[in-house]
């Protein structure tokens, strides 16, 4: 049995028997995660089995050398004065340097630090670099806990106290607003001046949000026998039921939650802010590992770049140029990322940049995640910082007036950029919700507070920056009136001829429609649009007429007849005969040679093929010859060869003609 599953066994054992010890409701409990951060050796290991009885160092490796590899965990409960319960998960972290990154996937989660710091040995490497990941990844609310305070004498205690608050000045723990408490593991000592310090710094604590989409960065996979596959990790959003369905990422896999167990103890439910253990079905142990991440499923999607705002530590060693490849953790997730800068080609020491992250493979992340990059050799943490934007456009249409907007962390602005962003294809809400990890209830009511201010307007599913979308309806209306005026005796446009001139997709194109018909700006008629007033089909008259002086003049070749005469024949009046012929014309149906002479295209067309023949024979021709070919009188025979000359298919020379 491993060491993992005797942990789980027995606090499920245990939990099966006993009563709780504090039998009060769910919702009057609150549950935050508690990381330890420090040097090695400074005891933060014995700090967390002397709150809670539980030897964190599960690892066989870890107890016979003593120190702490891997991350640890632990659980306790306390009450405040007013007897709520507080229940108390612990992450307890490795403190030496090769295993920071061991470290770095138990703090993402945290609420609350104990920073450590032996009274016996002060400020080391490792307490400094715990630090400068803890400001990196936003961690808020913390303790300075001044260990083995039973092995220094109290002067000694109280100038490692004052060393401990300059360093800390400037800080999240810079005292009074973060206590320092001195403790001895070993006597007690300080122990329960300790808990009281938590207990006050929960309360100040915001509660996660348990309405957030699940996410549940994996830290831990097991198996135990007789249930399968085991994930623990901490619960950063969203609730989590038995029985639900979940969805690992990136991959795509979904799971069944069998059974749910919070700080150690069977549980219904777990709560953002929470440990939890989850037994899952449908999934292999082998198929999982640390960094990936449990999700609502069918909400999220992974990313292989990342918009971010970068920062530098100001002990970073080096600038940073651009396109360098550094080690990326966020959550329990490890990457290589490649760095592209935003407006510069490198990024010094204690300077602040966007930039643009690449990963060779999927990864998770969404806007607001923290993280940490560490230079590959020596391995050190030179910097962290924010991610903005996982649903990257090109780099070259990012603008970074758009991460400012998002970097200044205003959700209805940010909203309102994203949706500007999609210009005239527009954005959904399962989109936005993808894009920025919040719930749809939260996206729902902020698109209504921008809609009301005009900012931007709602078409069907989609919503559209209002310019983007007036630019969208104008070019409807444009790409209709040219359809008019190029084919004036059509009724209109059909709909799916007008969507693929716009390039819109139906989900576009359908509700914009809708608003320019409800708008009366465009009317249909069937699968036809057309402006107000135009494309009026013609009468059944016209269109008869149009048809036979059409005939007229195909089946006449170049023997035409009199306009006229042919006129004279129709059942309509002259004016509106005139207005046919004049369509015609312009259509190019037929051709005009001379003031008398009218003739259909198709038989110029044979003329011209006729003239290519007779070249074959002989390049010269003149207009007896040209008579003869034809079969036409000389009345027509002379227009015709002009309009050749003026074609360039014949050239006049004298009294004949060149065939050219
Ligand atoms: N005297 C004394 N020794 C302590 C105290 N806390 C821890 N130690 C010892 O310091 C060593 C390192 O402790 P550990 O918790 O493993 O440190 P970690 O690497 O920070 O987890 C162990 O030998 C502990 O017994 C304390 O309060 N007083
Ligand atoms: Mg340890």
């Amino acid at each position: 049995m491993s060491e993992e599953e005797k942990d789980f066994r027995m606090t499920e054992n245990f939990w099966k028997t006993a009563p709780f010890l504090f039998p009060v409701r769910f919702s009057e409990m609150r549950s935050v995660t508690v990381g330890t951060a420090g040097h090695i050796d400074h005891g933060k290991t014995a700090l967390v089995k002397a709150l809670t009885g539980i030897d964190a160092d599960r690892l066989q490796e870890e107890k016979r050398r003593g120190i702490t590899i891997d991350l640890g965990f632990a659980h306790m409960d306390l009450v405040t004065g007013k007897g709520e319960v507080l229940r108390i998960g612990f992450v307890d972290v490795p403190g030496h340097e090769k295993f920071v990154r061991n470290m770095l996937a138990g703090v993402g989660g945290i609420d609350l630090v104990l920073l450590v710091i032996a009274a016996d040995e002060a400020i080391k490497p490792q307490t400094r670099e715990h630090l400068d990941i803890l400001q990196l990844l936003d961690v808020r609310h913390g303790i300075t806990v001044l260990t083995k305070s039973d092995a220094v004498d109290a002067d000694t205690l109280e100038v490692v106290r004052l060393e401990a608050e300059d360093f800390l000045r400037g800080t999240f723990l810079e005292p009074p607003k973060a206590p320092v408490v001195a403790v001895s593991s070993v006597t007690g000592v300080g122990l329960p001046e300790l808990k009281e310090a938590m207990v006050s710094m929960v309360a100040q604590l915001q509660p996660r949000n348990a309405q957030a989409l699940i996410r549940l960065p994996i830290d831990r996979v097991f198996t135990m026998k007789g249930f399968g596959t085991v994930v623990t990790g901490t619960l950063v959003g969203g609730a989590i039921r038995h029985e639900e369905e979940l969805e690992i990422l990136p991959g795509g896999r979904r799971v069944r939650v069998r059974g749910i167990q919070v700080h150690g103890k069977k549980a219904e439910l777990a709560l953002a802010g929470q440990r939890t253990a989850l037994n899952l079905a449908g999934v292999a142990t082998e198929d999982l590992y640390r960094g990936l991440t449990l999700v609502s499923a069918g909400t999220l999607e992974t990313t292989r770049r990342a918009d971010v705002s970068l920062q530098m530590l100001a002990s970073a060693p080096h600038p940073l140029k651009d396109r360098a490849s550094v080690h990326f953790h966020s959550h329990t997730m490890e990457a290589v990322a490649e760095i592209h800068l935003y407006e510069t080609k490198k990024i010094s020491p204690g300077e602040r940049r966007f930039a643009r992250l690449k990963f060779p493979s999927s990864a998770l992340l969404l806007p607001g995640d923290r993280f940490i990059i560490r230079q590959f050799s020596p391995v050190l943490t030179i910097g962290g910082g924010i991610v903005l934007d996982a649903a990257t456009e090109p780099r070259a249409q990012t603008q970074p007036d758009f991460l400012r907007v998002l970097l200044n962390g205003d959700q209805e602005p940010a909203l309102a950029a994203r949706i500007a962003r999609q210009g005239h294809k527009g954005n959904s809400i399962a989109r936005l919700v993808a894009e920025t990890g919040r719930p749809k209830k939260m996206i729902e009511s902020e698109l209504a507070a921008l809609c009301k201010t005009g900012a931007i307007e709602r078409a069907g599913d989609l919503f559209f920056n209002k310019a983007a979308l007036d630019a969208l309806k104008l070019s409807v209306v444009r790409t209709i009136s040219d359809f008019h005026k190029e084919n004036p005796l059509v009724a209109g446009i059909s709909k799916e001829e007008l969507r693929d001139q716009l390039g819109a997709t139906s989900a576009v194109f359908e509700p914009v429609a809708e608003m320019l018909i409800s708008e009366q700006t465009i009317e249909t008629a069937g699968e036809i649009v057309h402006l107000p007033g135009r494309g009026v089909l013609l009468k059944d008259e016209e269109a008869e007429s149009k048809k036979t002086i059409e005939n007229a003049f195909a089946s006449a070749g170049l023997k035409v007849p009199a306009i006229r005469e042919v006129l004279a024949g129709l059942k309509i009046d002259n004016a509106r005969s005139q207005k046919i012929v004049t369509l015609l014309l312009r259509d190019r149906v037929l051709i005009k040679i001379s003031d008398q002479l009218v003739f259909h295209h198709t038989a110029l067309e044979d003329l011209r093929r006729l003239m290519v023949r007779c070249k074959a024979k002989s390049s010269i021709i003149d207009v007896s010859q040209f008579k003869e070919l034809t079969g036409v009188s000389r009345k027509y025979a002379i227009p015709l060869l002009e309009y050749l000359d003026r074609e360039r298919v014949t050239k006049r020379v004298g009294d004949v003609r060149t065939i050219l």
